[in-house]
């Protein structure tokens, strides 16, 4: 009998398009950008050389002025829109034009740690390139030096339908240069994805910013979304911190102070967000200039990289423990029953293997070990009932989205084999 295990190892093979993987086949035919950061994580537990020629394919599409664009166009497909002639991109690969969470940094210090320092020649070359993205992030998406980065489209978040997101989306127009041609709802169910005004605003999105010629400078004063982000903060921060532990492993001292000094400003500006009435962090619409007090899981995050009082802790998990005490599959990407729930639709409320295994590490960085158990296992239970799925309706357990999912095989592979558990 196969075990899951072995289901898991299949999908990434047949999910393999010649050293880098497409989230599944059909709806997600490319390379997507922090997709690809899990999938490294997954393979370094059992084929090293894989998981880095994964990230080695990544930056493949990294922009001259440090940017890793969310999808790299690799291989020509048409079974996804919108793809390279509508991003109008010019980089010697096919790119999309804007990026997604920095995980890639995170990846790596996983991969240096297990392949130890035999591979160190490459590590480099990756660690440059991750430094070039972060020194990016902090010189294109924070030009005003507040520590928190900013998104110009849904997209970046990785989180992209989030009720997050739906009061400043709201205000970009539903008007299009572009033909908006779906292909997602040929291979989902529509009511799994987002609606039609949605899709026709992320495309105006994409138009301005093609205008633009994706100068960062023109885009941010140019953009009508822009959303100082939690989520992407934290995970930069964490980043940031694998990034300064292997400077300091490669005698890069001066890097290494640089890359110290962007994390506690982060450090500092990612505690201000802190939400004491509502027992978690909240991101900052800078067009209104208001909180987002949508309740998401990105209020969650940034346990991942802060070591927080035992009090804020305490708060964030009576808070959790408030969101999932009805479901079967914690963790909710929305509040079940807020306004934007839709335990299926996603992003705006089904729980995501990858964003459970980062609140996994979250509890345990913060003193949490049994809740931190208690979600690892409740994970891979839906993964075992329901297959490698894309998301978890949480109330129903059932799997949705896209099947044979990469990331969910690559966090399942983390789940049972190096995530700390009795
Ligand atoms: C747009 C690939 C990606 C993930 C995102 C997820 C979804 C794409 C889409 O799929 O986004 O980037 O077309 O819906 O929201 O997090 O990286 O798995």
């Amino acid at each position: 009998m196969t075990s899951r295990i072995d289901e898991a190892k299949a999908i990434l093979v047949a999910n393999d398009r010649g050293g880098y993987t497409v989230p599944t086949d059909g709806l997600y035919p490319f390379q997507w950008n922090w997709d690809s950061a899990f999938v490294a994580m997954g393979f370094a537990l059992y084929d090293i050389d894989r998981a880095f020629r994964e990230l080695e394919r990544l930056v493949e599409g990294q922009w001259a002025d440090g940017m890793i664009p969310h999808i790299v166009f690799h291989q020509k497909s048409d079974t996804y829109f919108p793809g390279p002639d509508v991003w109008r991109t010019h980089h010697a690969v096919a790119t999309s034009g804007i990026t997604q969470p920095p995980m890639f940094a995170v990846a790596l210090r996983t991969l240096h740690d297990r392949a130890g320092d035999g591979d160190r020649a490459r590590v480099l070359p990756l660690y440059e390139a991750a430094l070039k993205w972060q020194r990016w992030w902090y010189r294109a998406r924070d030009p005003e030096g507040t520590g928190l980065v900013t998104l110009l489209h849904p997209w970046e978040s990785g989180s992209d339908n989030s009720p997050a997101w739906d009061v400043a989306l709201a205000r970009v127009p539903t008007t299009t240069e572009t033909p908006v041609l779906r292909k997602d709802i040929g291979h989902v169910n529509a009511s799994m994805r987002p609606r039609d005004d949605d899709y026709a605003r992320f495309i105006h999105l994409v138009d301005i910013y093609a205008r633009c010629g994706w100068d960062p400078a023109s885009q941010w004063d140019k953009a009508p979304f822009k959303i100082a982000e939690i989520q992407t903060t934290a995970i930069l921060l964490r980043a940031g911190e694998d990034l300064e532990y292997l400077a300091k492993r490669f005698g890069r001292i001066e890097e290494a102070a640089e890359i110290a000094a962007l994390n506690a400003k982060t450090r500092s500006a990612l505690l201000g967000q802190w939400r004491p009435d509502l027992s978690r962090f909240v991101s900052r619409d800078l067009v209104s200039g208001e909180a987002i007090d949508a309740p998401t899981q990105a209020g969650f995050i940034p346990l991942l990289a802060l070591d927080l009082p035992h009090e804020i802790t305490e708060a964030m998990l009576g808070e959790m423990q408030n969101w999932t005490s009805e479901l079967k599959v914690p963790f909710p990407t929305t509040k079940p029953n807020a306004p934007g729930w839709e335990p299926k639709r996603y992003w705006r409320g089904p729980a995501w293997a990858i964003i459970n295994c980062l609140l996994v590490e979250g509890l345990l960085r913060n003193g949490q070990p049994d809740a931190a158990e208690a979600l690892r296992r409740s994970t891979v239970a839906a993964i075992e009932r329901e297959g490698f799925a894309e998301y978890f309706d949480p109330v129903t357990g059932e799997g949705c989205g896209g099947l044979g999912f990469s990331w969910t095989a690559a966090t399942y592979l983390r789940l049972v084999g190096d995530m700390p558990h009795p």
